[in-house]
């Protein structure tokens, strides 16, 4: 990009996202292999295949969570101290804490998200249908260190990260996230995670390859979305969606493939695919129970309790901050 261009009319100038999001496609298309991060799935189109997406029979994780949390509430709500703030990292819809707070008195939940305005406005419906508790939300990259409010400094802390939203991190980085959660939340904090778990490789494969091609839809969109606020001329037809199973790295991987050699114009430059050439898109961890309470332990939790499903597709911990 040439820096030294002349100032665009205020008008012409990009937000700030849009900003971030040119700099990452330029940065991570230009790598060998070429990659996107899956964090820019999730503009409006992307969140709403993505609601499609845990509706689908074949993506058992949202509703085996459900479930799980579902089931144990009473379990759940037993460890969790009198009075404590509940603490969500990264916050989307609020159906599942909605199931914490149905089965134990909260003094406070403190939604943290990139999006200030999504959290805004769940934070008004919550406070119309919980009207005792104290909602704050934070605008935050929760990756990244970041303070609580201040009012919820002597109250016992609980953190929440459900979705198996971990899946999404390198190895290294969902031990880094764990560690800045626990120096976040302090010592004596609890956190309750939901981790997708190892399983037969068929039903991984159809979870990430449905029969209605949602999730093909889902990958794709990154294009749209590059076509649309990068200026880029991606033909749709001319990539494929593929989801297959690593198991050296127990990860789901999903790639946009490109059916043919060519060339693909976005922010002024250039971008060569051959035939067969992927745009990796996306990692989906998954953990057994041994290798989850591994990383949690290396990153100062213990583990206090977990919960599956009787088919063990998907658990819930309860991770403790020893002192
Ligand atoms: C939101 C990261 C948990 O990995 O299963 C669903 C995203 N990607 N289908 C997952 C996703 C394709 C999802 N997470």
């Amino acid at each position: 990009m040439n820096v030294h261009a002349p100032a665009l009319a205020d008008a012409h100038l990009p937000d700030e996202q849009t900003t971030v999001f040119a700099r990452d496609a330029m940065v991570d298309l230009s790598q060998h292999p070429k990659r996107l991060s899956p964090k820019y799935f999730y503009d409006q189109t992307g969140s709403e295949l993505f609601e499609a997406i845990t509706r689908l029979p074949e993506y058992y994780p949202t509703r085996t969570e459900l479930s799980i949390l579902r089931d144990r509430g009473k379990e759940i709500a037993q460890i969790v101290p009198p009075g404590a703030a509940l603490i969500e990292f990264g916050a989307g819809a609020t159906t599942k804490v909605r199931l914490l707070l149905d089965n134990y008195e909260f003094a406070a939940y403190v939604p943290v998200d990139i999006s200030g305005d999504f959290i805004k406005d769940q934070a008004r419906t919550l406070r119309r249908d919980f009207p005792d508790l104290a909602v704050y939300p934070v605008a935050a990259d929760f990756t990244t260190p970041f303070a609580l409010p201040a009012e919820i400094c002597n109250l016992p802390k609980v953190g929440f990260f459900p979705g198996s939203t971990i899946g999404n991190f390198e190895p290294h980085e969902a031990s880094a996230f764990l560690r800045s959660a626990r120096n976040i939340l302090g010592e004596g904090a609890l956190m309750i995670i939901g981790v997708d778990l190892e399983k037969d490789e068929r039903v991984l494969h159809e979870a990430y390859n449905d029969a209605a091609g949602v999730t093909a839809r889902f990958n794709l969109n990154l294009l749209v979305r590059m076509n649309r606020e990068l200026g880029g001329n991606f033909d749709l037809s001319s990539f494929a969606h593929r989801a297959i199973y690593n198991r050296e790295r127990h990860r789901i991987e999903m790639h946009l493939i490109s059916k043919k050699a060519q060339a693909v114009r976005m922010l002024g430059t250039n971008f060569a695919f051959r035939p067969g050439e992927s745009i990796h898109t996306e990692n989906s961890y998954k953990y057994s129970l041994e290798r989850f309470s591994a990383l949690a332990h290396g990153a100062g939790w213990k583990v206090r309790k977990t919960w599956t499903d009787p088919a063990h597709m998907f658990s819930v911990h309860a991770l403790f901050a020893e002192g």
